[in-house]
């Protein structure tokens, strides 16, 4: 079941399009300046990269001002580099990169109070297009929690931002491809296969919880895409680091019930305890896994719950007890915690916390799959 349509969902493609429009054309009056900083999330994934792209497309090629993709963090995935590799995306580093002539700032796939999003202070909002659940008021509010949250200065024009936050569609992707439609902007075989790509990861193929809108942007720029190029996307060659990784996580995880928890430790990088996660919730009769791992000072967290479940965001939000920051939309959600010093010793308080918070949330809701005690202890996947 999709959550309820958000204020604005009645609203057409091409009414969303003159507003946006709209908005650009202010700022670019206002700032006297015709070019537009386009970001994401820490580290982007497909969705955030295709939605990225797309924006690009729009931004010069619908409405005639420039645009910059920029990003931050490292792409680890295999996959998602493929993306950038075989589609021949290029993107800035947001760091060191001179705010001066931009006009604003457009997010896509996120918003300005999400921990992993990084946004300029110098530099005011003028977009927001994403599908991910807003984070509650009191969080929005309030600096506890995490150094990240809250306290974030965001500059705006006089006529507010655009925002376009509708969560009940499967991908960000979609919804820029909605925006280029409405516009009458055709993808190029470019900027097709990365909005695809994003509608492919996040609704994991079109697999459950999506709107026709998703159903539209996947098979109108699969037709508009290098087909071949996509299929090697899917399947890339993978790093050694991968299969030694995979390994290690498969020692220790164990099956507690009908949910997978994989703590494991330092990792090779953070996007392993996603694609772990990814993994191990493919286990019959698993409802839901829990991967985490610490690289570079930070602890990562990927919860995912399998086909025909929703609620990760919430669930992970229990977890977390107010702990770091996350964000999620449907069966996927991830988090992120900072570490302190000194580090070993905090990951293994950290990773004994995590794990009596979930094992107490499983006991509570033993589906009387053996005694409690087996529950607890869990069994080995390998
Ligand atoms: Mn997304």
């Amino acid at each position: 079941m999709n959550a309820p349509d958000p204020p604005g969902a009645a609203l057409t493609g091409e009414q969303r399009v003159a507003a946006l429009r709209e908005t650009l054309a202010a700022a670019v009056a206002e700032s006297g300046k015709d070019h537009f900083l386009i970001l994401t999330h820490r580290s982007p994934d497909p969705d955030a990269m295709g939605a990225a792209v797309g924006m690009l497309a729009l931004i010069e090629r619908g409405f005639g001002h420039k645009a910059t993709v920029a990003t931050l963090g490292r792409i680890h995935r295999a996959e998602n580099l493929a993306m950038v590799r075989e589609l021949g995306l290029e993107f800035e580093d947001c760091e060191g990169l001179d705010h001066g002539p931009f006009a604003g700032l457009v997010l896509v796939d996120t918003q300005p109070s999400f921990g992993h999003t990084k946004i300029p202070s110098d530099l005011p909002v003028v977009a927001i297009i994403d599908h991910h659940e807003p984070p509650p008021l009191e969080d929005a509010s309030s600096s506890e929690g995490s150094p990240e949250h809250g306290d974030k200065p965001v500059a705006t024009y006089a006529d507010a931002w655009h925002e376009d936050i509708r969560v009940g569609v499967g991908a960000t992707s979609s919804m820029v491809f909605e925006y280029l439609r409405a516009a009458g902007v055709v993808p190029d075989a470019r900027t097709a296969g990365a909005i695809f790509c994003g509608v492919r990861y996040d609704t994991g193929d079109l697999a459950e919880g999506v709107t026709e809108l998703d159903q539209d942007a996947w098979f109108d720029c699969f037709r508009m895409a290098d087909q071949s190029a996509l299929q090697r996307i899917q399947r890339p060659n993978l790093p050694p680091e991968y299969f030694s990784q995979l390994a290690s996580a498969l020692r220790s995880a164990r099956q507690h019930g009908t949910m997978v928890l994989g703590l494991l430790g330092d990792v090779v990088n953070p996007e392993a305890v996603a694609e772990m996660a990814d993994f191990f919730v493919r286990l019959d009769g698993c409802r839901w896994s829990l991967v985490g791992g610490a690289y570079e000072g930070q602890y990562y967290l990927s919860l995912r719950t399998s086909v025909g479940e929703r609620g990760a965001y919430n669930l992970l939000g229990m977890i977390l007890e107010g702990r770091g920051s996350f964000g999620g939309h449907g069966r996927i959600a991830g988090g992120r915690v900072e570490l302190n010093d000194p580090m070993d010793v905090d990951l293994r308080e950290l990773e004994r916390s995590l794990r009596d918070r979930v094992l107490a949330m499983v006991g509570k809701g033993a589906d009387g799959d053996g005694p409690d005690s087996e529950l607890r202890l869990g069994r080995p996947l390998a």
